[in-house]
């Protein structure tokens, strides 16, 4: 069933893909994981890691690679990734925003609209530090804060629960099927980042944050 049309009183973003461009780090840290193990992971098995926490990510890529392996060597593999990704972005800056992304996290704190993160990634304090992005949320829930990964609806929950709106006055932007999926089971609008044709259960999909506006967002929330 479709939310019912209420203002937008809180904006819930995720991370990766939303707002920075870390997934191509991610990819370079699990594709040097994939080239130790002696298998081929591409660009496109890639796609199916996003939005996903690290152990799911980690057991879709031993999937493409065919293997089967016990847990503590899961675990070491899975933090010997880490350690690869936390190097690539320990050295990322504020270039790494994507488009749009700024100007729009501006102009909703001038209209007094909230802003929390709804990220799965255990790393995402390091990230926002890095990109001089703190200082813009109001609330920052992070793999580090919830037990059930997207689409659990659990992280956009809390973050909701953090600035004080009711569900049915936040939109999460998310570019992940299961991050859209966790926002439709909080109750919570949804518009997803991505190509024309993809994330089909958003209620709008855009190429990217700088085709927003505050004035957008609520014509699309009023009319959808
Ligand atoms: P970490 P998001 C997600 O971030 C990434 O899209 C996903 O590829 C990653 O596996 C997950 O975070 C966990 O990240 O290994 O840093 O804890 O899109 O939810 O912001
Ligand atoms: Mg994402």
């Amino acid at each position: 069933m479709k939310p019912m049309n209420h203002p937008i009183q809180a904006c819930l973003f995720d991370l990766d893909g939303v707002l920075v461009d870390t997934a191509k780090y991610h990819f370079l840290a699990w594709k040097r994981l994939a080239d130790e193990l002696g298998f081929v992971f591409t660009e496109e098995d890639n796609e199916r890691l996003k939005g996903v926490s690290r152990m799911a990510s980690l057991d879709i890529l031993l999937a493409v690679g065919n293997l089967q392996l016990d847990e503590e060597t899961k675990f070491t593999l899975a933090d010997k990734k880490n350690n690869w990704y936390v190097d690539y972005i320990s050295k990322m800056d504020d270039s790494e925003i994507l488009p749009g992304s700024l100007s729009f996290l501006q102009e909703l704190k001038q209209h007094g609209i909230k802003i929390a993160l709804g990220s799965a990634s255990k790393n995402a304090m390091t990230i926002l530090n890095n990109a001089n992005l703190v200082p813009y949320f109001d609330a920052i829930i992070d793999g580090t804060h919830t037990s059930n990964a997207k689409p659990d609806p659990e992280v956009f929950i809390l973050g909701a629960k953090e600035v004080q709106i009711a569900p049915e006055h936040c939109v999460v932007f998310e570019d992940a099927e299961a991050g859209i999926e966790a926002a439709l089971r909080a109750g919570m609008r949804s518009i997803g980042i991505g190509p024309v044709g993809s994330l089909t259960q958003a209620e709008y999909v855009v190429s990217s944050l700088e085709e927003m506006s505050v004035e957008k967002l609520q014509q699309m929330m009023a009319n959808s």
